[in-house]
């Protein structure tokens, strides 16, 4: 009888454990929703890998590989560096989000992220106003065709978490996954003709400083999502597969 109680106890035990698994990961962001990841973490040559594995790698021109937020990064020189992710034409959808750690060293007109400039579907990028410390985002969708324009404060020299994410209604725009500014918005960001470049725009806008751990993805990140990555990097906070730990966690159940 103390054996059948025992045996009871720990498949109630595991049942459980296996309830706060299913609940945990209610929050969780889908690594399925990642359109394009580069960490600068396994730079091979003048490759920067997707991460996603989904085939968007990066073309590295001049940009260098140095010590970043997490793991490594790339420095980019104010003059001609920049990487090259492909993607013209891509379909982003009615819902998007960009994250990022930049830690940039000021200067007029510097752009980071875009696929284009001035009629880009999105273009993040530092102006002239307050000593080029302002971060401005652009979006066009099909259902708007004049720009949205957010901007935020981003003080240089040291290193920021930067996200933009867009629900299909709303664009937010974070600072160390603090809303700093946000605007309506509705439809699918227009396909582009230009590519996805990392540290300059089609004008071109040449970037100075670091920029690391810069992801695309598909889905509206909220605040708590942009926390978690901020504090555990992409690879980590992406890293849970609910199947490997269900297995588990059923193995151990059966066990008993
Ligand atoms: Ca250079
Ligand atoms: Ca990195």
């Amino acid at each position: 009888m103390n054996t059948v109680r025992a045996k009871l106890s720990l498949i109630c035990v595991s049942l459980i454990i296996l309830g706060l698994i299913f609940t945990a990961q209610g929050d969780a962001i889908d690594p399925k929703s990642v359109v394009a990841m580069w960490l600068f973490d396994d730079v091979k040559g003048d490759s920067a890998p997707d991460a996603s594995k989904n085939g968007h790698d990066g073309n590295i021109q001049g940009a260098e590989l140095v010590e970043g937020k997490i793991g490594k990064a790339l420095t980019f020189d104010g003059k001609d560096d920049l990487v090259d992710c492909g993607m013209e034409e891509y379909d982003f959808g009615d819902t998007f989000s960009v994250v990022l750690w930049l830690k940039h060293i000021g200067g007029d007109y510097r752009a980071v992220i875009n696929n284009g400039y001035t009629d880009a579907p999105f273009d993040i990028r530092f102006g002239r106003e307050d000593a080029g410390t302002r971060l401005y985002v652009i979006m066009r969708t099909d259902k708007r065709a004049d720009r949205l324009l957010l901007q935020m404060l981003v003080p240089p020299e040291e290193w920021h978490h930067i996200a933009l994410a867009y629900d299909g209604k709303t664009v937010n725009y974070y600072l160390d996954a603090s809303s700093e500014a946000s605007d309506d918005l509705t439809g699918s960001i227009t396909k582009a003709a230009d590519p996805v470049v990392i540290g300059t725009n089609a004008l071109p806008e040449w970037y100075s400083g670091l920029i690391d751990e810069v992801a695309i993805l598909n889905v509206a990140l909220n605040k708590n999502d942009i926390q978690t990555i901020m504090n555990k990097g992409l690879e980590d906070a992406l890293a849970v597969d609910l199947s490997d730990t269900l297995t588990t966690t059923w193995a151990s159940i059966k066990a008993y």
